[in-house]
Formats: C-alpha cells, structure tokens, sequence
C-alpha cells in the first residue's frame, strides 16, 4: 500500500529537511487545521447541529451574518488564540483586529482569515470554505497594532484554504509551490493528495457572474465577449462557463484543471474597487495560485503587489490560468 502522508508529517519535513517554515509556523498551521476539522463537522451536521439559518446580525462591511459564519470564526479565534503563536488576528466577520489576551504568551505572526467562504451557499448544501493567510508583525518588540495588517500579500508566510465540499480538501502554501490533502474522516486526519499544484496555463473555463454583464467596464466586457463568440470567434475556441459563488470552491476547480475566475470593479458601486476583499480573499488566493504557475491581478496591477490601506479593504480580482489573465490584463492596458 502506498505510504500515506499526514499534514502533520508533511509540516515536520518542510521544517526540518526543507528548512521552510520555523517550528511556531508549523504550529499555528496544524492549530488552523484543526480549527477547520471543527468547522467541517458543523457544516456537515448541517440543520441536524442547528447551525444553518441568520444569526441575525450584520458584519462591519454591512453582510448578513449566517450562523455558521459566526460559529467559523469563534471556532478560529479559540483554536488560536492560546498557543504562543500569534500576536493577533483579523476576520471578515469582525471589525477590528483580534489582540491575543494577556493571559496567553504573545507570539510573531498574524492570522487573517474568511472564515466561511460562500456564505450564500450554507443553507442549500453547496460547497462552502475557510480562506487564510499568515503574515509577520513587522516590528517584535512593541504592542501590536491594526496598521501591523497592512503588509501587501508578497509578505505572506503562508496562505491555504479548506474547501467544504463533498470532500474536506486542505490546499496549502508557505512559499515552495501548492499541497492538497484531504481530511480521512475515519483517522480525524489531513492526508497529502498532491504536491506542486499546478495550473494549466491555458484554458477554455471562465468564472465570472454573469448577472452583473451591464454594470462591468469595457476590458472585461470585451473577455468574456470574446469567449461568449466561441469557435467562429477571434479566440477560435468554444468555452464553458462555471459559477458556483463560492470563490473557495472556484478557485479549487481552477487548481484542479485550470481556469479563469473573476470578480472584477463595476459601475454599481464606483468607489468600491470590487467585491472581494484584499487581506483575507485576494491575497492568499493570489498567492497559491501564483505559487500553482497561475497569474492573480487586479486587471492593472500584481494583486500581491497591492499596498493595502484598510483592514477590510476591498479589491478587482482576476486570476487563474496565466495567459488568460494576462489577456485580460493586457485589454485593460489597452484603453
Ligand atoms: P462571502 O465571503 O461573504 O461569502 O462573499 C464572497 C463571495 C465569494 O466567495 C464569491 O465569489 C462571491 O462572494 C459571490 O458573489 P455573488 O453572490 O455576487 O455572485
Ligand atoms: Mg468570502
């Protein structure tokens, strides 16, 4: 039988043989595991566990918080906050930053996360997930602070996300290439599936909401015009489209077989520069998609090359296959 490969196990040998990530890193990526162990099993409790359904109350960016959305995030900030590990966190569901207690040892790193992804898709049973992203606090020796979040996403030290679909997959990077592994439900483990991901650099798959047709600007109107004309096209190649409004779950589908997803800036909010948001969306997604060969940019600019100025910023997002995105991009240096 071939030899299985735990999460754990693959942490220890980037560690130890590769030399990757400090022994601190390695915790605080089991801890995030194990926190999304947790989450996995609410979702798939589902209305038996009592966590679908509002909890009633809105987040900072005016969002309709879910029940499980609150649960993920509780379940994130317990797993976390009393290791050593962490200076801090910030949530898409809180509107500040999250100091670790005095009560706990302070560590180096900060976590930023989404805690459940796709929120629109809990209550109907579609896949759902958990986005993270791990940065250092810039300066050790004093209190840590909101702007310490502040660090574009080529500062990240690690990044990963946990897809709840009919399988639990774990997709993980802390800068030597993509693994997947998938929680064994029997053993309460993560096992390694696949080492260096890697996006196919061309593709006939676009990712974009359609709906929203009349309200994006010309350069993507152009794309995804373009793909829409097919064989008789000037792309001379039918394409297929995909949308499952969970950016977690598709951008896993662009990790398994290639792709182009995009939420990009459009007229319905003009001072907005998108839906998703930087710290805690983009960058980490950017980061294991480039990390897979993909390409990730705003369509002007590198998204991990963007200087964030607010916590809960918000971004234009277009990544996966890289000649796709770098046609997209390349329609919005042409106006
Ligand atoms: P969420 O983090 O509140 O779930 O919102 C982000 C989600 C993305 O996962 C997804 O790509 C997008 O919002 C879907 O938006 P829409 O409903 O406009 O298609
Ligand atoms: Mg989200």
């Amino acid at each position: 039988m071939a030899k299985r490969i735990s999460l754990t196990r693959y942490l220890v040998e980037q560690q130890r043989v590769a030399g990757h990530i400090p022994s601190e890193l390695r915790l605080l990526l089991e801890v995030v595991a194990r926190a999304c162990k947790s989450i996995s099993q609410a979702v798939n409790k589902g209305a038996l566990g009592g966590v679908l359904g509002s909890a009633g109350s809105e987040n900072v960016q005016g969002e309709v918080q879910k029940k499980l959305d609150i649960i993920a995030n509780e379940v994130l900030i317990e797993a976390n906050e009393w290791g050593g590990h962490l200076a801090a966190m910030a949530s898409e569901e809180m509107d500040g930053i999250y100091v670790v207690p005095n009560r706990y040892p302070q560590g180096e790193y900060l976590l930023l996360f989404d805690p459940l992804d796709g929120s629109s898709n809990i209550d109907v049973n579609v896949s759902i997930g958990t986005i993270f992203s791990v940065l250092k606090k810039p300066d050790g020796d004093r209190g840590v602070e909101e702007s310490d979040f502040l660090q574009p996403g080529s500062h990240q030290v690690a990044a990963g996300y946990c897809v709840y679909g009919p399988q639990t997959t774990l997709v993980l990077t802390v800068g030597d290439g993509v693994a997947m592994f998938t929680l064994d439900r029997e053993q309460g483990s993560f096992v390694l599936i696949q080492e260096n991901l890697r996006i196919p650099e061309d593709t006939k798959e676009f990712a974009i909401n359609m709906s929203n047709m009349r309200h994006w600007d010309e350069p993507v109107k152009r794309y995804i015009d373009e793909c829409l004309q097919g064989k008789e096209g000037p792309r001379g190649k039918d394409f297929n489209m995909r949308w499952i409004a969970s950016m977690v779950a598709d951008v896993h589908r662009i990790m398994m077989r290639g792709g182009v997803f995009m939420y990009p800036w459009d007229k319905r909010e003009p001072n907005k520069p998108g839906k998703l948001r930087l710290l805690y969306e983009a960058n980490p997604m950017g980061w294991l998609v480039e990390q897979a060969g993909g390409a990730a940019t705003n369509g002007r600019q590198r998204i991990l090359d963007v200087q964030p100025t607010q916590l809960h910023e918000r971004v234009s997002v277009i990544l996966g296959s890289k000649n796709e995105v770098e046609r997209v991009t390349s329609y919005h240096s042409a106006l």
